[in-house]
């Protein structure tokens, strides 16, 4: 059974802000980011140029190694090398007869990040044991047929990393399978979440066992997505970015940002944050309109480049550590520099007070899930 028909042309808070009393770094040199090895597997159907993936990669601007036709292609990649993330996004394509399960749960258990949707999830993958490495057991399914209203996917916890981290996102109350390509169904699962997992949100409106859509785990390596989000074209928060997008540069970040370093082609409206553990870039194209609160954190610097706009009625705070939070130095770290010096100098003092030495390196990846590369 195939979920999707497609038309021819288819062929195929942060807590740093308690001591924002820092400076703002005016710097115009161009720096680029160096990309970690990031796999997607993305055959949504109705944003595939640039899909909501893509959309919030782009923001980044970080590279990766994207697939949006063959299964058999995208088990190559998974095959060739290693990854430090792997995004799956699988309207479409049955992946029943392949080995990618296989290949992705090797992938977690050896210690790789995971973001993973997958329609097929219903079908006879059922018992596949990925879905328990990933912290859940099947539960039911809703097959959405096109012009059919899904189930609106609700935030359980709405103060979560993953809901507010760079962006605050709204629960996805409008899934409406509407497109003007051709006769498309969306599918959403549900799950129970295992011990030890945090199911974040779901088809109900208060937490309900069986009813999860959202579940993270594995030290915040692993995310679990029960939902199509193809067919969420909502903005509800009106920030002129569709919130299926800001979700996936919330996940993006939680599971394995460092040296994500490059927001460009912005124009923010509310608070929005945005962190790097050595350069910040800026641009090109940023805009904070009337209203936003931008806050930006670096490691070393951050850079602003031509077309940064702050309007009126806007507020802009930046901060800049010094040093980079992927190396030791001598030096403590200033305390509320970035988000991640906080959750580290809240567990040891010294990284603040003395100097910043490998076992706070260490806390860079094993508190705050940065990988540094
Ligand atoms: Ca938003
Ligand atoms: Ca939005």
């Amino acid at each position: 059974m195939n979920y999707f028909i497609p038309p021819p042309m288819f062929a195929g808070h942060l807590l740093w802000m308690k001591s924002l009393v820092l400076f703002i770094a005016v710097f115009f040199a161009a720096q680029t980011c160096a990309a970690e090895s990031i796999l997607v597997f993305d055959d949504n159907p109705i944003n595939l140029e640039p899909s909501f993936v893509s959309q919030a990669m782009d923001q980044f601007g970080l590279e990766y190694t994207l697939e949006s036709v063959s299964i058999e292609r995208f088990a190559e990649y998974l095959t060739a090398s290693e990854w430090d993330l792997v995004i799956m996004n699988n309207t479409v394509v049955d992946i029943r007869f392949s080995t990618v399960l296989d290949l992705l749960n090797t992938h977690v258990v050896s210690g790789g990040r995971l973001i993973i949707y997958s329609a097929y999830h219903s079908s006879n993958l059922i018992d596949h044991e990925l879905w328990g490495t990933l912290g859940v057991d099947f539960v039911d399914t809703n097959i959405v047929p096109y012009r059919g209203e899904a189930s609106p996917v609700y935030w359980w916890e709405d103060t979560h990393l993953i809901f507010t981290y760079l962006r605050s996102v709204p629960e996805f109350l409008e899934n409406i399978n509407y497109w003007d390509g051709a006769e498309a169904w969306s599918v959403q699962n549900s799950v129970r979440a295992r011990q030890g997992f945090q199911a974040l949100g779901g088809y109900s409106e208060t937490p309900s066992e069986g009813t999860a859509a959202i579940v993270v785990g594995n030290s915040s390596k692993t995310v679990y997505l029960g939902y199509a989000d193809f067919i969420n074209q909502a903005d509800l928060d009106a920030d002129s970015i569709e919130d299926a997008s800001e979700l996936w540069m919330n996940l993006i970040y939680f599971t394995s940002y460092c040296n994500v370093n490059m927001v460009s082609g912005l124009a923010e409206t509310s608070s929005a944050f945005y962190e790097a553990c050595e350069t910040l870039d800026v641009g090109p194209g940023f805009t904070a309109k009337d209203g936003a609160s931008v806050f930006l954190s670096s490691g070393r610097e951050i850079n602003f480049k031509p077309g940064f706009l702050i309007e009126k009625g806007a507020t802009l705070s930046a901060a800049v550590c010094g040093q980079s939070l992927c190396e030791t130095s001598a030096s403590p770290m200033p305390d509320g520099c970035h988000s991640c010096v906080v959750q580290i100098c809240d567990i040891d003092p010294t990284c603040c007070g003395t100097e910043f030495d490998q076992s706070c390196l260490d806390k860079v990846y094993n508190v705050c899930n940065l990988i540094c590369e």
